[in-house]
């Protein structure tokens, strides 16, 4: 009997494709989303001809950093991940590209070199992953060691919202009409439910003052009884006013994501919501809840940022997100270590297409801790690259078991979201929602400390 010939897994070529995808005007406490979001898609091609797909950040400094990664995977073999992160750390970052800056994009404090690099290397893991499942016909959570769950719970993303991008801006038009009140929330809300099927829901808040976003976190608990809901205000609030909302709140949400700013704040909210809590049981006060589990995309966002929040008992659940922790297998590995301290795991997200909904939900299928409804921006992306755009069902993805993502490019959309990159001046290339907030009002500085 003679054995099968190997394929010949080398990688040949990288194609990196940058593109610009239209986005709706989300309000956040940066500003407001631009019309047109970058992203960057990663082709890695083998000796074979099979082809991985991934997708990551597509701003100026990711491509910067992803071009000469791709020259360092030529050669290499498509499953030699751990190379291929021993690679990502001979690539030099430009300084100026990092220290000092906050990333408006993922919102998650200075940024560094590694953070930077982390996050172009997640695209290229999740390309290689694609690639690697596709010769082997195993689908990506199978190379993670096989899911544990069928299809992946999504929460419904809800954003403050404009009814378009401010007059004279180029943009795409939406059907989600505007959200500046707790009846557009409510109605949002409705919307998403009915196209999607969503049960769970979360805000973005730190968008208008604490109490119009208690009211509409009310108007949804009123509205959806019994539902999880979340708010999130990325950081906007003073210690005391995330208390005051916790105590306000406390009743019906499921978690509150960074009221405040930084581990040694979020500490604080959390000790003190115990020592509340703990006085109200003293004093006999039974029913109510006291206090709420704090979650956060903010402060833990790197394997170093863990021990001291975790110590300090500042979070109570993290948001992983395969984007910004380096990749899939990363995320497996954040997901461990709360398990071993008892810290729960939910997804975050940001602007993205199909590509990255899909490794999402690969690794999602494969973490057993995870018991909180994934954020997803899909539902806000009316573009995609795929021949087919990923569907939920009542809230859910389906775990594909196809060879790979099992999903696939289309190269007609993909080359026409790269001709608007290509056509754009550069005004678009690098998100910065402040920009575009202040062609709407030209005094607006995003706040660098708490607002509220
Ligand atoms: O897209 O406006 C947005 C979000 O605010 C995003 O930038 C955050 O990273 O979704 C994110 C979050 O949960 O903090
Ligand atoms: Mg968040």
């Amino acid at each position: 009997m003679t054995s099968p010939t190997p394929r010949d897994l080398t990688v040949t070529e990288v194609r990196l494709t940058p593109i610009l995808v239209a986005d709706p005007p989300l309000l956040n406490t940066q500003g407001v989303h631009q019309p047109y979001t970058p992203r960057l898609i990663i082709e890695v091609v083998t000796a074979d001809g099979t082809v991985g797909l991934g997708e990551t950040y597509g701003d100026t400094k990711y491509l910067d950093l992803a071009k000469p990664l791709a020259d360092r995977l030529v050669g290499r073999r498509v499953g030699d991940l751990n190379a291929l992160f021993a690679e990502a750390d001979q690539v030099a970052v430009d300084d100026s590209q990092v220290s000092g800056q906050v990333d408006v994009g993922g919102l998650r404090g200075v940024q560094t070199a590694d953070k930077l690099r982390l996050s172009v290397l997640s695209g290229f893991e999740v390309a290689c992953l694609d690639a690697l499942g596709k010769a082997l016909g195993l689908p990506v959570h199978a190379l993670l060691g096989g899911k544990v769950r069928d299809a992946v719970e999504y929460s419904a993303y809800l954003f403050y919202k404009w009814a378009r991008h401010p007059e004279g801006v180029a943009a795409e038009q939406d059907d989600w009409g505007a959200a500046v009140d707790p009846a557009g929330i409510v109605e949002q809300a409705r919307i998403f439910t009915q196209r999607y099927g969503f049960t769970s829901f979360k805000l973005k808040g730190g968008v208008f003052p604490p109490d119009e976003e208690i009211a509409a976190i009310r108007a949804l608990a009123a509205a959806f009884p019994g539902h999880p809901l979340r708010l999130d205000p990325n950081g906007a609030w003073s210690v005391e006013t995330s208390l005051k909302v916790a105590a306000e709140l406390g009743d019906v949400l499921e978690y509150l994501e960074d009221p405040a700013l930084g581990t040694p704040a979020m500490a604080e909210v959390a000790a003190r919501m115990q020592e509340a809590a703990r006085s109200a049981s003293d004093k006999g006060g039974g029913g109510r809840r006291v206090g709420v589990p704090l979650a956060t995309n903010m402060c833990v966002t790197t394997f170093a940022e863990i021990k001291e929040a975790f110590t300090t008992g500042a979070v109570q659940v993290v948001l992983s997100d395969h984007h910004y922790w380096g990749g899939l297998r990363n995320t497996q590995q954040l997901a461990a270590i709360c398990r071993t301290f008892g810290v729960g795991v939910s997804m975050h997200s940001n602007t993205h297409l199909g590509i990255s909904l899909a490794a999402m939900t690969h690794v999602a299928a494969t973490v057993p801790n995870l018991h909180h409804a994934c954020d997803s921006h899909y539902p806000w992306q009316s573009e995609d690259v795929l021949t087919e755009r990923l569907t939920f069902e009542d809230g859910t993805v389906r775990v594909s078991d196809r060879p790979g993502l099992g999903v696939e490019l289309d190269r007609d959309r993909l080359a026409r979201l790269h001709q608007r990159w290509l056509d754009d001046d550069g005004s678009l290339r690098d998100r910065d929602d402040a920009a575009a907030m202040r062609i709407a009002d030209p005094d607006w500085v995003t706040p660098t400390v708490p607002r509220w």
